[in-house]
């Protein structure tokens, strides 16, 4: 035999006998070889079960989403009590901070613009004025509303106004968030220091604070959460502060907007402080959530639940994360609150059994036309709560009417492409 012969017959047994080695190993003995039962099993069964099927009992809290708590649909609601001017564009009311309940009543902040004309557009930034907005969160200030029941609102008037130049906030206010943390209450918001729209939507994190929800509010006048380092992925912009408790620490999650205008990715990360004035340290892990446009997180069990809309690969999904960062897939949902503010009455206890909401507020934006954009707020409902059970938010159809889908139409572009595609056909 010769030196080759050799050679050759030792590559060919390692690779047919190791190869049978290896299928060996991944045929699991133990595992019976039954059909998957008609009743579905609720939890995982000890039988051969498909990538797919592994899954189901490994990822989620259920095995279908109505056992799964982290699973619902969303009811909305029009709220009573704000007025919008008869929808021209002037007034907008957007991005709604969590709803709070202190002393008899529900609070919420948000974004208020009254502008003397509707927004004229990012991509116009460079027309904005002094009394001008370019976007429909500028020249905005932070106001706040309470309700008895969630549903009717009184505005109570302006919480942060936009502090004069050059102190960070001097553009605009907004996308704010409440922390209450040892007594005191605390808002951060975006505060930006030029137009939004001139290179992005660039602004850092900027906190005022109080003795009551009521105001009156101190403005700490210095960057709260800077943005990143030249060349990070939040060099540019701190986006919708969302502070919890947790781990006995204060917990604030943020989006960024990187990547360069027009392939603008978001995704959310995480900075930690001890302090409510900081200093934050930003996760070494971030970005936290690949997916996701406005931040709402609450806590679950012993984790971090988090609804991600939106943006990016994993946008309409709820996340938890039992560590508070390394997030996971809970449950695929449909119609999911924008830049939701639930009401969380765990949100500031450093619980660590999260008992989940069944409400808050959101926003809808556009509502009308570009040329009178503005937002609203609305109510939603839901089920992501341990303590209720109601079926009817986890069905998983909504029924919409063929015009719902009619209004997604086809452009004139695309109407092109296609006709052009058939052409090409009947001329083969
Ligand atoms: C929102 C939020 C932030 C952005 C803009 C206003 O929905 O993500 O607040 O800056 O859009």
């Amino acid at each position: 035999m010769t030196l080759r012969t050799l050679l050759l017959l030792s590559i060919f047994s390692f690779f047919f006998f190791g190869c049978k080695n290896e299928s060996k190993a991944i045929v699991d003995t133990s595992k019976e070889d039954t059909p998957f039962p008609y009743k579905l099993p609720e939890t995982k069964p000890n039988i051969h079960l498909s990538k797919a099927l592994e899954r189901n009992y490994d990822n989620y809290m259920g095995a279908t989403p109505q056992d799964n708590e982290l699973y619902s649909q969303f009811r909305y609601t029009e709220l009573k009590g704000f007025d919008y001017n008869n929808h021209d564009g002037t007034i907008s009311r957007r991005d709604p901070s969590k709803v709070i309940y202190h002393e008899g009543k529900y609070y919420v902040w948000y974004t208020y613009r009254n502008t003397k004309t509707p927004p004229i557009g990012l991509q116009n930034a460079n027309k904005a004025t002094d009394v001008i907005p370019s976007s429909d969160w500028d020249l905005a200030e932070i106001w706040y509303a309470t309700s008895e029941d969630g549903f009717t609102w009184k505005e109570e008037g302006v919480a942060v106004p936009r502090p004069p130049k050059p102190n960070v906030g001097w553009r605009s206010v907004t996308t704010t968030d409440i922390l209450e943390w040892q007594g005191k209450w605390y808002l951060y918001y975006q505060g930006f220091m030029e137009v939004s729209g001139k290179r992005g939507d660039d602004c850092p994190v900027a906190v005022s604070y109080a003795d009551s929800p009521n105001g009156p509010w101190t403005p700490h006048n210095k960057i709260v959460i800077p943005n990143g380092d030249e060349g990070a992925w939040d060099q540019y912009s701190i986006h919708d502060p969302y502070p919890l408790v947790y781990k006995g620490k204060i917990y604030l999650y943020y989006k960024s907007d990187f990547n360069g205008r027009s392939n603008n990715i978001r995704m959310q990360g995480l900075a930690i402080a001890d302090n409510p004035l900081g200093p934050f340290e930003k996760h070494p892990l971030n970005p936290i959530i690949n997916s996701g446009h406005e931040t709402t997180m609450f806590p679950f069990k012993k984790g971090i639940a988090a609804l991600v809309i939106r943006d990016g690969n994993e946008h309409y999904t709820i996340q938890y994360a039992e560590d508070g960062f390394n997030f996971d897939i809970a449950a695929i949902s449909s119609y999911l609150p924008i830049a939701a503010g639930p009401f969380i009455p765990d949100a500031f206890t450093n619980t660590n059994d999260g008992r989940g909401i069944t409400w808050g507020i959101s926003h809808f934006t556009n509502v009308t036309t570009w040329d009178t954009n503005h937002a609203v707020l609305a109510r939603f409902d839901c089920d992501l709560s341990q303590d209720i059970d109601a079926p009817e938010m986890k069905r998983n159809h909504t029924y919409l009417k063929p015009e719902f889908y009619y209004k997604m139409g086809l452009n004139s572009e695309q109407k092109k492409r296609i006709n052009k595609a058939t052409e090409s056909l009947k001329s083969q």
